[in-house]
């Protein structure tokens, strides 16, 4: 199809990125090659100079795979997409392309933990500094601002907190200073939140999470909005080389066929297991975008659809109930990653956040209580009851 701008999130899911082939088979086939070959010696030197279309050598691009970048890339109404082995392989790409020595960062300090690592013990070490902020607070933000800041990172919401940033606000901030804005927009997916209408320059996903949905693919892609960032992208990906392999491209493109159903699923179930956890007597804290009582309620109608499939919760007994409430589920499973089409639970400060420092966790509300639910598409009742018997166990 046409990877048309005027055609709804429900319909490109489905189409995006599909193209006409040679037998038309309503799937495409799998380019499962590392290298192209070239009609002759002129040829292979046009398609190497750009003179001519064609592929030369997987790294660098794929039919498979660049009809995946299509189709991320026009749910997010962006220019065009890069697909990456992880979503830290985007993330490190980004940061590769813009950021160079006495450069320096403003990043939520609400992230995926390996995010933060990445820049603290990576990146310093190239001379990058980094200051990490609550991105709830635009005080904060302009407060860190430098003569040299070239990047704000947001993820929003952001992991495991839910903390979520004013798009419009911080792009205002951005664009006032000289610096892009890049946000990760894992955890809403492009069905739920489009961060290029309110002025972000450059999206991550990791495709690991809803984008392909089914807990099989690690992936990850970085959209850009402009020619002239997608040449630098692509250029950055090519040398370091965290390219996506052709058949996680495909599992992951006949994911998001479901994408938009799948979403509508996950926001309805996680909104109603936030109300039962809200009034559950042992639960000390409920943190979900779509409960009246999350402090940022109203800012999340302005710039999402609905309030996605992340729960976060605090049990009145701290980590020991939280302990009692992941060994008892059932039907929940223990594990990180969020996104698929199955509900996982998991304890951020053991686990996805355990590479911070305690002080950075606390700093970012990660408290050692805090347990995060991936709610899934399964029956909303049976889900809620397997969380019940484990409750009743504390
Ligand atoms: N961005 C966000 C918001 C994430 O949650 C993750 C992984 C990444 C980037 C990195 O993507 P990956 O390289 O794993 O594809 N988040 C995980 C989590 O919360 N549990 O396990 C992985």
């Amino acid at each position: 199809m046409e990877t048309s701008k005027n055609y709804s999130d429900e319909t490109k899911s489905v189409h995006a990125g599909i193209k006409d082939n040679e037998n038309l088979a309503v799937i495409p086939p799998i380019y499962q090659t590392s290298t192209f070959k070239f009609k002759n010696a002129e040829h292979g030197a046009a398609v190497f100079k750009g003179e001519e279309p064609g592929y030369i050598y997987t790294r660098m691009g794929n039919p498979t795979v660049e009809a995946l970048e299509d189709a991320v890339a026009s749910l997010e109404n962006g220019h065009k997409g890069l697909a990456c082995s992880s979503g830290m392989a985007a993330i490190n790409t980004v940061f590769s392309a813009y950021l160079n020595s006495g450069d320096h960062i403003i990043c939520s300090e609400t992230v995926y933990g390996p995010t933060t690592a990445l820049l603290n013990d990576v990146y310093s070490g190239f001379g990058i500094e980094t200051t990490f902020v609550d991105i709830a607070s635009l005080e904060d933000i302009n407060s860190a601002v430098k003569p040299n800041t070239k990047m704000i990172y947001i993820e929003t919401p952001g992991n495991p907190t839910l903390v979520v940033a004013d798009l419009a606000a911080c792009s205002e901030i951005a664009r006032k200073i000289g610096a892009i804005l890049v946000v990760d927009n894992t955890f809403m997916s492009p069905i739920l939140q489009k961060p290029f209408k309110f002025g972000a320059d450059i999206i991550i996903h990791s495709m690991t999470k809803f984008l392909n949905g089914h807990a099989d693919v690690v992936a990850g892609m970085i959209i850009a909005k402009s020619e002239e960032d997608y040449k630098l992208l692509r250029k950055t990906l090519n040398l370091v080389g965290g390219f996506l392999a052709p058949m996680e491209a495909f599992l992951v493109h006949r994911g998001i066929k479901t994408l938009s159903v799948r979403m509508e699923i996950h926001c309805r179930n996680a909104m109603k297991i936030a109300e039962y956890l809200e009034n559950h007597q042992k639960v000390k804290k409920t943190i979900y975008l779509g409960l009246k009582s999350h402090p940022q309620h109203e800012l999340c109608k302005k710039q999402m659809k609905y309030f996605g499939g992340m729960i976060s919760f605090e049990l009145k007994g701290g980590i020991e109930s939280g302990k009692k409430l992941m060994n008892g589920v059932k039907l929940c499973q223990l594990a990180v990653s969020l996104g698929g089409v199955e509900s996982l639970i998991q304890h951020p400060a053991s686990m996805t956040h355990a590479i911070m420092s305690k002080e950075d966790r606390l700093k970012a509300q990660i408290t050692d209580g805090l347990v995060r639910i991936s709610v899934g598409i399964e029956n909303v009742d049976e889900i809620i009851a397997d969380i019940d018997q484990a409750l009743k166990m504390i």
